[in-house]
């Protein structure tokens, strides 16, 4: 056991012992009630939605007690067991590159971990004072095409739920039997509120919980489609994944044991539609902006802030800079970060009344730059099948129907189907993490058997870009598009042969 351990543990009975500058539930914790069931309780949400719904809950007085939120965990156990013993309670650190705040966060009641028990996830969401599914499961947790955003129906964990559908593996799977419970009840309906990085997730949330709906209870199809709410959100802040050094730092600057501390950047931004189907919490106490159409600001997000990191993150693995404020370090990279987003994807965003673009534009590089989050970019490497559409793909897409050049997002795509190699520029193998992994491994190898007989390099690479962008639920239909496989195949080229630095030093050098 570890010195840190040997603290008492965090825990409502000490809240008291708690240093004074590190804040604390503002209200009568005890009689906090549950209405909103999380999907997905990882440190995404415990570093976002429920930091605003703790000063919605504050600031609501006596009418907030009834927004506390019950988490769920589809498969692991372990934020369970590390907030069960704490009641719930957890800490969240804001750290800039010269200031840390601690917060310990009450609104988390309790987690439960689906897969041990469903029974008791489904008769949550069928509560009647649960209002709110919220779900944070990460782009893959939607079991869509990447492509089109539809219900993939090949998926094996849907092929599962949908043929024994008492016991569901997927987040799909126990909304909708969830939900059937709710209409059988007779209870009103719910909100389901996606802040997932995907493309109108509150419409994508929406599609393909009803096609998987009509497949098991067209009744229920009709009663969600009728009843439940889907708004779409854009969510934003750095949540990396917490490090055994973030426990040993937040426990000892608390003075109690902290098992499973959430570290996070101070920048915050949540826009949501608001469109509640039984009430909401005043996020606005907390930050969160209320908009008719939130479909323009994930756009925005998606592409900049996220089509950035994504870049980033590939050029990083392949190079050997491991967090993203080391990639951004590099002068080359700064400068085609900035150009890449200045030059080519801003004119691509949709019209954002009341919002300063370039600003926006312009706060993200020290975002990026923040030297206390170590945000990995292994991790946000993972999972590339399921982000690059709408980040780097969607706005190509946009270029090309333009006509306008895009050498510097397709460098990033290039550097995605570089890594997907699996191996860095120093030789270094790792494994791809991506529930798309096999098949895409199979499109690799046979664009590598169909190209290994081409001895000239744009030739062999063009093949090979043609081959790969042939992966319809990734690309659609870009390998028709031969400026796409062209200008993916020129800077696939520049990689192979002079690696990431030196593919960017002709790229920025580039008009
Ligand atoms: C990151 C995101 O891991 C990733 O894919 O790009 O988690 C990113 O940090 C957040 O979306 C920022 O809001």
């Amino acid at each position: 056991m570890s010195d840190i351990e040997q603290l008492p543990r965090l825990h409502p009975a000490r809240l008291g012992a708690l240093p004074p500058d590190v804040r604390r539930p503002g209200y009568a914790r005890d009689d906090l009630r549950a209405g909103i069931v999380h999907l997905g309780i990882g440190a995404f949400h415990r570093g976002h939605q429920a930091e605003i719904t703790e000063a919605a809950i504050e600031a609501m007085g006596g009418d907030g007690l009834h927004w506390g939120i019950i988490g769920v965990s589809l498969r692991r156990p372990d934020t369970r067991d590390a907030l069960k013993p704490q009641e719930g309670l957890y800490t969240l650190a804001l750290r800039s590159a010269t200031a840390e705040t601690l917060q310990v966060i009450g609104a988390v009641l309790g987690v439960l971990v689906a897969e041990e028990d469903p029974e008791i996830v489904l008769d949550r969401i069928a509560h009647r004072d649960t209002h709110i599914v919220s779900l944070t499961v990460t782009e893959k947790g939607y079991c869509h095409d990447p492509a089109t955003g539809e219900l993939n129906r090949a998926d094996r964990d849907i092929i599962e739920d949908l043929s024994a559908v008492s016991h569901p593996v997927t987040a799909i799977g126990y909304l909708a039997l969830g939900l059937q419970r709710r209409m059988q009840r007779g209870l009103g309906p719910v909100t389901l509120l996606s802040c997932d990085n995907l493309a109108s997730n509150g419409d994508t949330l929406r599609r393909v919980l009803l096609a998987f709906c009509a497949e098991i209870d067209p009744a229920l199809h009709d009663w969600v489609a009728a009843r439940c709410t889907f708004p779409n959100t854009m969510v934003d802040r750095i949540v990396p994944k917490t490090t055994i050094d973030d426990v040993a730092h937040v426990s000892s600057a608390l003075g109690l044991y902290d098992a499973w501390p959430v570290v996070g950047e101070p920048f915050f931004q949540w826009v949501i539609e608001d469109r509640f189907a039984a009430g909401r919490p005043q996020w606005e106490a907390g930050g969160a902006q209320f908009v008719a159409d939130a479909r323009p600001f994930e756009v925005l997000k998606h592409r900049l802030v996220n089509g950035s990191q994504s870049m980033m993150a590939y050029m990083g693995v392949l190079a050997g800079w491991a967090t993203t404020d080391r990639v951004i370090a590099q002068p080359a990279v700064h400068t085609f970060i900035s150009d890449a987003m200045a030059r080519e994807t801003q004119p691509t965003l949709p019209p954002l009344p009341g919002l300063d673009v370039d600003a926006y534009r312009a706060s993200l590089l020290p975002r990026f730059t923040n030297p206390a989050l170590g945000h990995r970019t292994r991790q946000i490497a993972m999972d590339g099948s399921q982000k690059i559409p709408q980040r780097l793909l969607a706005p190509i897409r946009d270029r090309i129907a333009a006509g306008q050049p895009f050498a510097r997002l397709a460098l990033g795509v290039a550097a995605w189907l570089h890594f997907l190699r699996g191996y860095d520029e120093a030789g270094n193998a790792f494994p791809i993490e991506d529930p798309l992994a096999q098949p895409m491994a199979a499109v690799m190898a046979d664009a590598a058997r169909q190209t290994e007989k081409l001895f000239d390099a744009r030739t062999r690479e063009q093949a090979r870009v043609r081959t790969i962008a042939g992966f319809t639920p990734v690309f659609g239909d870009l390998a028709q598009s031969a400026v796409f496989v062209d200008t993916v195949a020129a800077q696939l080229e520049l990689l192979c042969a002079h690696g990431v630095t030196g593919a960017l030093t002709r790229v920025n050098g580039a008009a």
